[in-house]
């Protein structure tokens, strides 16, 4: 296990110890031996462990040293796994709902006897909460709001999760002897921000033993369907997986209708019968009427000259139209006319902005987040970590920030790394607008991003207000995160988009593609309009360790989907123009 992995598990311990009502200094004692571990480098871990000195760090005695050790040589821990099945899973849920700590839980089940969702929503209706000492009405009122958005969210998932758990199951199918093509298919493969079941199509020369691979696949929880050509299954997450098997001639037609939209797929046939063709997840045949359709594969069967989706589209006279661009607003017309842009791809990236180190709230060093940068073959690394209003998230004070510089310029010169770091700050936008550090601070920096991180509940106006009064200062760079939601978790909060971009290409300044899975933050819907009107992209992970920049992937995704070329999005451009543009910028 890497050290990040063991911290979260031993976070994840004080949390099962708090929900079980054990002693604070034990609870404590986990969560500190966590935070320490995010402090050191991997590399340090590696060299305390082998010289048996993890013990004299400080925050970790004996009993953390030898579960640290255990985890790191095994990558598992038999305490834990005890810890966990003693523990009511029906608790454990309740920590999804926001505002509900370890402590509140237990104060719930032992007060209340409370030990799942369903009786905290009672409990709630009946008024019963609200009387308890430390919960109150209004948070009554937040708890039953929490639990309704998990409700309503419940059913979806982020795509990261569903990517990371599809791309183990097509490589599976794949590797399966009857199986020719394997494709995952549906919102998925539209990059869609979050997705409700994944879509599997198949072509293979024989279809039992593909099922049964399917439902057998390790992580199944339940097979929900089973039939002679499709299947349907539920993982623990809850996540359900669909699989297709059509005969290798259908493949194409099968995998076009199956990744949707169904917007899309409406609008195009559509055009399909304009043209006397009649298009289905079976073939493109010649229309004939009603019930042509329905005809399978039989009379006519489907154009067998057709094997590829850029060759679906040529019959209907129309350039290929990447899956990202499949949701029905105006593709088919744009590829008619030849219009489409050539939308940015993954391997166009060459750096990023907005990542935070162990300085801040990060749990990778400086070292570390530029040898991964450096892993990826990115020409540039901006650190932006935390500003000082931000404590909850360790910001950093004046003295803090310059020694970062200081620390930035020294790698720098050192050369030893291929990338180049940027000196920034993810600088707090005060409740009125204005930033956290002073101008002359700024002015040493490289370049500075803003963001909101307190007093979410503005009203419209004043939230409008102060993100345009931030993006009007002379040293800002780029806005962050711009609604501050959290994917099936938290709504953004209430601000007159429109407004915000309007003021960002007025001054000049970049809005970011956060591409946190959470929160691919601004939405993708946005994008294609203000990219039209001359705003500038930034996809950035926001990592808060080395894994983290992978998340760009996302972001790749969300601005495909914003129709964005390379051209709209900086965090393509070589650094010599990144570098130009930051000095043409600051000396205004
Ligand atoms: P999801 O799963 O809710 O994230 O979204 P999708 O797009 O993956 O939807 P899903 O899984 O229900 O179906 C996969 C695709 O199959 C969908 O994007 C388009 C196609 N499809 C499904 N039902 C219909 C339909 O009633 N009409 C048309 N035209 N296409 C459909
Ligand atoms: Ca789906
Ligand atoms: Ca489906
Ligand atoms: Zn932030």
């Amino acid at each position: 296990m890497t050290k990040n992995e063991i911290a979260d598990v031993l976070s994840e311990i004080a949390t099962l110890l708090e929900l079980k009502g054990e002693n604070p200094f034990k609870v404590r004692a986990y969560q500190a031996g966590s935070r320490a571990l995010e402090a050191i480098e991997e590399s340090e871990l590696a060299r305390l462990i082998a010289g048996e000195e993890l013990k004299s760090m400080k925050g970790i005695g004996d009993a953390l040293a030898q579960k640290i050790t255990e985890l790191h040589t095994t990558g598992g821990l038999v305490f834990f796994e005890k810890l966990k099945a003693s523990v009511e899973p029906g608790l454990v849920d309740l920590l999804q709902i926001p505002g509900l700590g370890p402590k509140k839980i237990r104060a719930l089940h032992d007060r209340l006897g409370i030990a799942d969702l369903a009786a905290l929503t009672r409990a709630c209706q009946d008024g019963r909460v609200a009387e308890l000492d430390g919960f109150g009405a209004k948070t009554q009122e937040k708890l039953l709001a929490g639990i309704k958005n998990r409700e309503a969210y419940g059913r979806r998932h982020r795509w990261w999760d569903a990517a990371e758990i599809a791309g183990p199951i097509v490589a599976g199918l794949r590797q399966l002897p009857q199986v020719r093509r394997a494709e995952a298919a549906g919102s998925l493969r539209r990059g869609m921000e979050t997705v409700g079941d994944l879509d599997f199509i198949v072509a293979a020369t024989d279809v039992a033993p593909v099922v049964g691979w399917f439902v057998g696949m390790a992580g199944v929880k339940e097979v929900t369907a089973q039939g002679e050509t499709k299947a349907s299954v539920r993982f623990e997450s809850g996540l359900q997986a669909d699989l297709r098997i059509v005969p290798e001639e259908q493949f194409v037609f099968a995998l076009h209708h199956f990744t949707g939209s169904k917007d899309h797929n409406v609008q195009l046939r559509q055009r399909a019968l304009a043209r006397g063709l009649s298009l289905s997840e079976w073939g493109l045949v010649p229309a004939e009427g009603e019930g042509t359709v329905k005809a399978k594969a039989g009379a006519g069967g489907p154009r067998t000259d057709v094997r590829t989706e850029a060759e679906l589209f040529a019959a209907l006279g129309l350039r290929f139209i990447p899956p990202e661009l499949r949701e029905g607003l105006g593709e088919i017309e744009t590829a008619e006319q030849g219009e489409l842009p050539r939308l940015i791809e993954a391997g166009d990236l060459r750096g990023a902005f907005h990542n935070h180190t162990t300085a801040s709230d990060g749990r990778n060093t400086l070292a570390e987040m530029t040898a991964a940068a450096a892993a990826l073959g990115w020409e540039y690394l901006g650190i932006a970590d935390h500003s000082k209003s931000s404590f909850q998230a360790n910001g950093l004070s004046e003295e803090r920030l310059l020694q970062q510089v200081a620390d930035i310029r020294a790698l720098n010169a050192s050369r030893r790394f291929a990338t180049q770091v940027l000196a920034g700050t993810e600088c707090d936008i005060l409740v009125d607008g204005r930033l956290d550090f002073d101008d002359a601070l700024l002015a040493q920096l490289d370049y500075v991003v803003v963001s909101v991180h307190s007093s979410f509940s503005q009203d419209e106006a004043a939230m409008t207000a102060r993100l345009v009064r931030a993006l009007e200062h002379p040293r800002t760079t780029m806005l962050g995160h711009l609604t501050g939601r959290l994917l099936l978790r938290r709504e953004g909060y209430r601000v007159d988009v429109g407004r915000v971009i309007d003021a960002a290409i007025a001054n000049g300044v970049v809005i970011e593609l956060n591409a946190n899975p959470w929160r691919l933050d601004l939405d993708w819907r946005h994008w294609r309009k203000a990219a039209e009107r001359g705003l500038v992209c930034a996809i950035n992970p926001d990592a808060h360790e080395t894994e983290g920049l992978q998340h760009v992937r996302a972001g790749v995704n969300a601005a495909r989907k914003g129709w964005l070329t390379r051209e709209n999005v900086m965090t393509t451009w070589p650094l010599a123009r990144v570098e130009q543009w930051l000095h043409r910028r600051a000396g205004r």
